[in-house]
């Protein structure tokens, strides 16, 4: 037994860094459009850089991204070229509610995801929506403090439910929050957290972490009330944690620092607090928030499946200090001797798909779904515009081909995959253009100048009949 038949194959994208339309029909401003490119960056999505409006100095990628608002059909037809099953794509808070805290709705940014739903439909496209992708109403940040504050909970459940409602029907596929563990590690980004001189930044992280997740909870009961055909996943930013050597200390923290990121989805799956964090918490003195009916609200109403992202694994020493260090998905790792690298740093491991599978289908035992996947690199297109990318079909086939061990040889049960970045958009880490993960590459660099044409790469042809094969054939050629 291969992928299922029904296997969900297709590409994932996030709202704010392909949109643009910062400022149409009513779109409210949030966190995501005022990260610039550039150095600053990292201080701001990590809340240490208080920066919550434009300014002149800097050029913010996010307005205008490649324009997706308005050529979204041209996107999905190139994308039912590839014969996409499914196409993950997350809401801009903002053009549902503008400042965030409204009872209703902006019809203008519903009915633009209606279009674009149906317009998924026509192509036999079922549509995998994250609510939020690191996005968070610049109001709610400003008034109340982003998701440090509980009054997000029911922000958070007006929004589901509008959302649930209006899309009944048209959307089965829900995840609450994109990468829900990035918050410890870019919580401006991730929750809207700036945060105030001297105070106890563990506390503020758990707060709105805690928040975040009796939100999850939230939606997925309202979801149950609205349409019981929905089904809920919750999204970890995963990659195995390896310890440096076979030293107990440094396999104790491998372990610990795998927990950090299990410790989300150990709330979402299994529904309660592990002993784990809840005597770490203690020990440091933070203080769950928990309000009467939480326990009973996380312990009811967990996933119905998993989803992550891998782009590499990690690897902890009990001295890190001492050691080699190397960039990855936002946060940085001990190196890998063992392992090549892409052109930012991150550490390429195939095998460590399968063995980040085999963990968290262990861990779990629910369906999982492999929501985001790929290789950053520098394109370069010929004279026609053309790119041939075979760096990028070596990286994808080596993953694809230990997904499938996962499944044929582990018997993991695995949905769907769709790999990041389908067509070139802003890179969230960095804020560039350059760093592309597209089948479909976009006219446009790192401040904005390009025609914002769109042309299939190399990679195009060679995802289309991956899919066309259900993952059997993995050649290139
Ligand atoms: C994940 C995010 C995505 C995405 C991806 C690649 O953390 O969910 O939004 O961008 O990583 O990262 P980057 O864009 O920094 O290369």
């Amino acid at each position: 037994m291969s992928f299922r038949k029904d296997f969900l194959w297709g590409g994932a994208t996030a709202a704010n860094q392909l949109e643009g339309g910062y400022d149409e029909d009513g779109r409210g401003l949030a966190n995501v459009d005022v990260a610039p490119v550039g150095e600053d960056r990292h201080a701001i999505i990590s809340g240490d850089k208080k920066h919550l409006d434009f300014d002149g100095e800097h050029f913010y990628p996010a307005k205008k991204a490649i324009d997706h608002y308005h050529r979204y059909k041209e996107d999905i037809a190139l994308f039912a070229e590839m014969g996409f099953k499914t196409y993950r794509l997350s809401i801009g808070w903002t053009r549902i509610f503008p400042k965030g805290d409204e009872k209703e709705p902006n019809e203008a940014g519903l009915k633009f995801y209606e279009d674009l739903f149906k317009e998924c439909k026509k192509h036999g496209i079922e549509p995998l929506v994250t609510i939020t992708h690191f996005d968070c109403p610049m109001h709610l940040i400003k008034e109340y403090g982003g998701w440090r504050n509980r009054k997000m909970v029911d922000f958070y459940a007006n929004l589901t439910r509008t959302l649930f409602t209006r899309y009944k029907g048209l959307v089965k596929y829900w995840l609450t929050f994109n990468e829900i563990n990035i918050i410890l590690h870019a919580p401006f980004m991730g929750a809207g957290i700036v945060f105030e001189e001297g105070e106890n930044k563990k506390q503020v992280l758990y707060q709105a972490a805690h928040h975040e997740l009796v939100s999850s909870a939230m939606a997925t009961k309202i979801a149950r009330e609205v349409d019981p055909n929905i089904q809920i996943g919750c999204m970890l930013a995963a990659g195995k944690t390896y310890p440096n050597s076979p030293r107990p200390a440094d396999v104790l923290a491998a372990q610990q620092a795998d927990r950090q990121n299990y410790f989300f989805i150990d709330v979402q799956s299994r529904g309660e607090y592990p002993a784990y964090a809840l005597k770490e918490l203690e020990r440091e003195g933070v203080e769950i928030p928990f309000k009467e009916g939480d326990k009973e609200l996380l312990k009811e109403y967990t996933v119905d499946f998993i989803s992550f992202s891998y782009y590499s694994s990690r690897v902890a020493a009990a001295n890190p200090e001492n050691q080699d260090e190397t960039s990855g998905n936002i946060f940085s790792s001990v190196k890998n001797p063992y392992l090549e690298a892409s052109e930012w740093g991150w550490q390429i491991d195939p095998l460590g798909l399968r063995i980040t599978m085999n963990d968290i289908y262990d861990r779990y035992q629910k369906p999982l779904f492999i929501v985001e996947n790929g290789l950053g690199a520098i394109d370069t297109p010929d004279a026609s515009g053309y790119v041939e990318d075979d760096y990028r079909i070596d990286y994808l086939s080596s993953h694809i081909a230990a997904m499938k061990e996962a499944v044929e040889l582990d018997g993991v049960d695995l949905m769907g995959y769709t790999s990041w970045g389908c067509i070139d958009l802003v890179s969230a880490g960095t804020g560039e253009m350059k760093k592309r993960y597209g089948y479909i590459y976009v006219d446009r660099d790192n401040y904005g100048n390009g025609t914002l044409e769109r042309t299939p790469k190399k990679s195009f042809y060679w995802y289309k009949k991956v899919i066309e094969t259900n993952g059997e054939d993995l050649s290139n050629n």
